[in-house]
């Protein structure tokens, strides 16, 4: 790996310049249908969950961008929408979600995109270069990919080739951002369903990770990233350090949800970017975590 000296400010500059975020409603049929890798666990309670969601969706608000919330649709992963497009620099991949019950979820995500391109992308005023939109199904129909898999680090891709994204999957990231570096790590012996499970952006040039996967998968970044993170930090629970990081604002696990990680959890603000420069929200979401719902995937920022 190696630093570019301008790699901390470029980092800045794309976590901290989102317009825009769509969520989508929860459906009813998250109780009953949603796809959970561990089964037992009690089921989802949908007063609970719709209470955690709406927490989120508000402190998501709160950092400026203009929140647009779609249907459920029927689907009951829907509300799990990071999985059904990637974003990155004016270009969105509608993905082919690895579930076969997750692949409708795509149609009414592109549909919004192709909206956004068309209406008002360009009244944003931050860019001017429009947006556009592209679909891994017409550029390779074996191809899976999950949004959950992705993490975009500010200046490249980092892939987890899991059950639900595969190689071919990767290599469409890699067709629809060809001047990105596009890295990807085997997490299919792992025990959580996507790469950011157990890792995700804590600040610019700051990379947030978890329990033992997320030791596996900072090793793996530290061998193969084409550049080096200024913190790599680690906590103790591999859900905790799903973390949002956008526009100044850390939104990230409470602290009574994970006592373990709690005071590394604490210290995160400082390192990223400053105290005073990083506003901190905690969002209990153990709700929608019984189906494997990380705070993440509730949202596709823009
Ligand atoms: C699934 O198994 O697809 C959903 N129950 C959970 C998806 C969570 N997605 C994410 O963290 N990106």
């Amino acid at each position: 790996p190696y630093l570019l000296v301008f790699w901390p400010s470029m980092s800045h500059l794309v976590l901290n310049n989102h317009t825009r975020c769509i969520v989508r409603k929860i459906d009813p049929s998250v109780v009953s249908s949603a796809l959970r890798s561990v089964a037992g666990l009690p089921e989802v309670d949908l007063v609970r969950a719709h209470k955690q969601h709406g927490e989120l969706v508000s402190a998501i608000a709160s950092t400026g961008v203009t929140v647009h919330e779609l249907p459920s649709d029927g689907f009951p992963d829907s509300v799990f929408i990071e999985d059904t497009a990637v974003y990155a620099e004016h270009q969105v991949c509608v993905t082919t979600p690895g579930a076969p019950s997750r692949r409708g979820e795509t149609s009414r995500v592109a549909e919004k995109m192709h909206e956004l391109a068309a209406l008002d992308w360009n009244d944003m005023g931050v860019m001017d270069d429009g947006l556009h939109v592209a679909h891994v199904h017409d550029m390779d129909q074996e191809a899976r990919l999950d949004g959950g898999d992705v993490l975009f680090t500010g200046f490249e891709f980092i892939v987890g080739e899991s059950t639900r994204t595969n190689a071919a999957g990767a290599n469409v990231l890699r067709d629809c951002f060809p001047h990105m570096n596009v890295l990807t790590i085997d997490i299919r012996d792992c025990d959580a369903l996507h790469l950011k499970s157990a890792c995700s952006m804590a600040g610019p040039s700051h990379v947030l990770f978890g329990g033992e996967m997320g030791r596996f998968i900072c090793s793996q970044v530290e061998e193969k990233a084409l550049f080096v993170y200024e913190k790599m930090s680690h906590l103790p629970d591999t859900e905790a350090a799903n973390a949002i990081y956008v526009n100044k604002v850390l939104i990230r696990r409470a602290d009574e949800e994970f006592p373990k990680s709690a005071d590394a959890l604490r210290a995160l603000a400082a390192v990223s970017g400053g105290a005073s420069e990083c506003r901190v929200i905690q969002i209990a979401a153990d709700e929608l975590a019984k189906v494997d719902g990380a705070l993440t995937c509730c949202a596709l920022f823009l």
